[in-house]
C-alpha cells in the first residue's frame, strides 16, 4: 500500500452547475476525468487534514466505482475518516443529514439527481459543506478554478473496499467507517412528525402509493412506510434502486412518474400519492384525481406548519427560488414571517437557514425542505404532508381549495423545452435581455409590462452577489413570466419558461391550469420569440 502521485492535464469543462458537476457517464469514464475533480475539491478545501467527510451517492451507474476511488484518493489527500453509507448508498438528505448529525467536516454526495441514469446516462458529484449543504458559489468557483490548473491527483494504492457490510475499516491512516444509510434519517424523521398519528391515519381506510421510481428512496420508502408506520406492504412501488433507474427518468413530475399518475388519476383512486427523484431530494404530492404545484405545496406547509411537532412554535420564515410562484409570500404576509426570493438551487438557501431567518424553503421544480437539514428532502415533504392530513382528516383536494379560498390561488406552470442547440438559446436570452429596458409600459393583449429585469441576488447574511439568475417579466395584473437556461443539463440546452398568474375570485379557482395561463404562454411566444430561436412549436415538457 503506497501513495501514488499520478500526472494529469486539466478538462476545460469541470465548472459546476445548478447542483454539482453533471456529464455523461461516459465523460466521467475518461481516464482522470472524476480524479481531476476529485483531487480539486481536496484542494481548494483548507484544512481538510485529519477531518471527517462523508460520502454517499444515489446508486446510479458508476456509484461503486466512483466511491472507490474516492475512498482512495481521500486516504492519499490526509483525510482523517470517511463516513460511507452501507452499498455507497447516501440519498441526497440523508447525507446532509448524516453530515449534520456527525459534524463531519463536509461531504461528497453522487448524484445526477432527476437526470437519467445507466451507461448511457449521466452521473454527477458534488461537494456539501460543514452545514451538510451545498457548496456555495465562493467554493464551487475555487475547485473550478483548481480544476483548470491541475497537474497531478493523489491516490493510494490498495484494494478495493467492501462497501457491503458495517465496518470500521482502513485505508492507510484513514478510517472508513461504513454505516446504515437510513437509520439517521429515518430517526431524524421521527423527531419531526407524529408518526404515531400517521400510523393510525395509514391502518384505517386511507390508501397511499409512493413511487420511488427505482431510486435511491426505495430504500428509504420501505423502511419508513411500510416498517415504521405500518403502510400496507406494497405501498412502495418501484421501490428496488437499479443502476439505471429501470430505464425510466427519475423525476417525480406529471410527465415522468406515469406509473403513479395513472393510479391516482385512475379509477378507484387512492387517497394520497407521492413520487421521488433519483438522489431522494425532490417529491411530488398527488391526491384523488388531484395534482399539488410544487409551488402550492410550499404554501400549504408554511400555513399548516404549526399542526407538525417539528414546527409547532411556528416559523421565523419562508424562501422561495425565484421562479417558484409568490403563493407562499401570501401566507408569510399573513402570518407577519420573513419571505425570501433566491436565485435557482439549493445553495442560495444555506444562508438563511444557518441564521434562522427562514424556515421552510421551496423550489418550484418538486424541491421542498426545511431547517432540520440543508437539501430538500423528498420523503420529509411526504411525512409532512401525512401529519397533516392525519391531523385535519381533509382530504387533499379539499386542503388546496380551502387554501385557495383564504389566499387566492397562483395558477402556475413551467414550459421545458429540452435539448435545443445551445448557441441559439443563449441568443433568445441575450435578446431578452436587451429588450428587457423597453418592456416596462409596453402592452401585450390587455396586459400592461410592470418590470422586466434578470435577477441579480445579494446575500442578505454575507453580501455576496449572483447575478444573470433568470430574465423576470412582470405585469401590472401580478402575472409573470420567467425565462431561464438550465444548469443540470448535459445535452445541448434546456429553455424553462415559467408560468405564473394570481385568481382572487373562487368562482374562478377550478379552471384548467393550461387555459388559465393561456393568454400568458402566448405573450411567451410572442416576446421572447421562442419559435424562431428554438425551432419549437411546443415545449417537451410541462408541469
Ligand atoms: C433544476 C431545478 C432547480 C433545482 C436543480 C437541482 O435546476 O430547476 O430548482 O434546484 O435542478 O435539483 P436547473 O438549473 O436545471 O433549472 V436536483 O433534485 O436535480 O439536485
Ligand atoms: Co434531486
Amino acid at each position: 500500500m503506497s501513495i501514488n502521485t499520478v500526472s494529469t492535464t486539466p478538462f476545460s469543462d469541470q465548472k459546476p452547475g445548478t447542483s454539482g458537476l453533471r456529464k455523461a457517464v461516459t465523460v466521467f469514464q475518461q481516464p482522470n476525468y472524476l480524479e481531476n475533480f476529485v483531487q480539486s475539491i481536496f484542494n481548494s478545501l483548507e484544512d481538510c487534514q485529519g477531518k471527517t467527510i462523508v460520502l454517499g451517492g444515489d446508486g446510479r451507474y458508476y456509484n461503486r466505482q466512483a466511491i472507490q476511488i474516492i475512498l482512495k484518493m481521500a486516504a492519499a489527500n490526509g483525510i482523517g475518516k470517511v463516513l460511507v453509507g452501507k452499498g455507497g448508498i447516501l440519498s441526497t438528505p440523508a447525507a446532509s443529514a448524516v453530515i449534520r448529525q456527525y459534524q463531519a467536516f463536509g461531504g461528497i454526495v453522487l448524484s445526477a439527481s432527476h437526470n437519467p441514469g445507466g451507461k448511457d446516462g449521466d452521473f454527477g458529484i458534488k461537494y456539501n459543506i460543514t452545514n451538510g449543504g451545498p457548496a456555495p458559489e465562493k467554493i464551487t468557483e475555487a475547485i473550478f478554478s483548481c480544476s483548470k490548473t491541475i497537474t497531478n491527483y493523489k491516490i493510494f494504492e490498495t484494494n478495493d473496499i467492501d462497501l457491503d457490510k458495517l465496518s470500521i475499516l482502513r485505508i492507510g491512516e484513514m478510517a472508513v467507517e461504513v454505516i446504515d444509510p437510513v437509520e439517521p434519517y429515518a430517526k431524524l424523521m421521527e423527531t419531526l412528525f407524529d408518526f404515531a398519528k400517521i400510523r393510525q391515519l395509514l391502518q384505517g381506510n386511507f390508501k397511499m402509493c409512493v413511487d420511488s421510481m427505482h431510486a435511491v428512496t426505495g430504500t428509504y420508502a420501505k423502511e419508513i412506510f411500510e416498517n415504521r408506520l405500518g403502510a400496507q406492504p406494497g405501498t412502495v412501488m418501484n421501490g428496488v434502486p437499479l443502476e439505471d433507474f429501470g430505464g425510466g427518468h427519475p423525476d417525480p413530475n406529471l410527465v415522468y412518474a406515469h406509473d403513479l399518475v395513472d393510479i391516482l388519476f385512475g379509477d378507484n383512486a387512492p387517497d394520497f400519492g407521492a413520487a421521488s427523484d433519483g438522489d431522494g431530494d425532490r417529491n411530488m404530492i398527488l391526491g384523488n384525481n388531484f395534482f399539488v404545484t410544487p409551488s402550492d405545496s410550499l404554501a400549504v406547509l408554511t400555513a399548516n406548519a404549526t399542526l407538525v411537532p417539528g414546527y409547532k412554535s411556528g416559523l421565523t420564515g419562508v424562501a422561495r427560488s425565484m421562479p417558484t410562484s409568490a403563493a407562499a409570500d401570501r401566507v408569510a404576509a399573513k402570518l407577519g414571517i420573513n419571505c425570501y426570493e433566491t436565485p435557482t438551487g439549493w445553495k442560495f438557501f444555506g444562508n438563511l437557514l444557518d441564521a434562522d431567518k427562514a424556515t421552510l424553503c421551496g423550489e418550484e421544480s418538486f424541491g421542498t425542505g426545511s431547517n432540520h437539514i440543508r437539501e430538500k428532502d423528498g420523503l420529509w415533504a411526504v411525512l409532512f404532508w401525512l401529519n397533516i392530513l392525519a391531523v385535519t382528516g381533509k382530504s387533499v383536494e379539499e386542503i388546496l381549495t380551502d387554501h385557495w379560498q383564504t389566499y387566492g390561488r397562483n395558477f402556475y406552470s413551467r414550459h421545458d423545452y429540452e435539448e435545443v442547440a445551445k448557441e441559439p438559446a443563449m441568443e433568445l436570452m441575450d435578446r431578452l435581455r436587451g429588450i428587457s429596458k423597453e418592456l416596462p409600459g409596453q402592452k401585450f393583449g390587455s396586459y400592461t409590462v410592470d418590470y422586466a429585469d434578470d435577477f441579480s441576488y445579494t446575500d442578505p447574511i454575507d453580501g455576496s452577489v449572483s447575478n444573470k439568475q433568470g430574465i423576470r417579466i412582470g405585469f401590472t395584473d401580478g402575472s409573470r413570466i420567467v425565462f431561464r437556461l438550465s444548469g443540470t443539463g448535459t445535452k445541448g440546452a434546456t429553455l424553462r419558461v415559467y408560468l405564473e398568474s394570481y385568481e382572487s375570485d373562487v368562482s374562478k379557482h377550478k379552471v384548467e391550469t393550461q387555459t388559465a395561463l393561456k393568454p400568458l404562454i402566448e405573450m411567451a411566444e410572442e416576446i421572447a420569440k421562442i419559435y424562431q430561436y428554438t425551432q419549437r412549436k411546443e415545449p417537451t415538457v410541462i408541469t
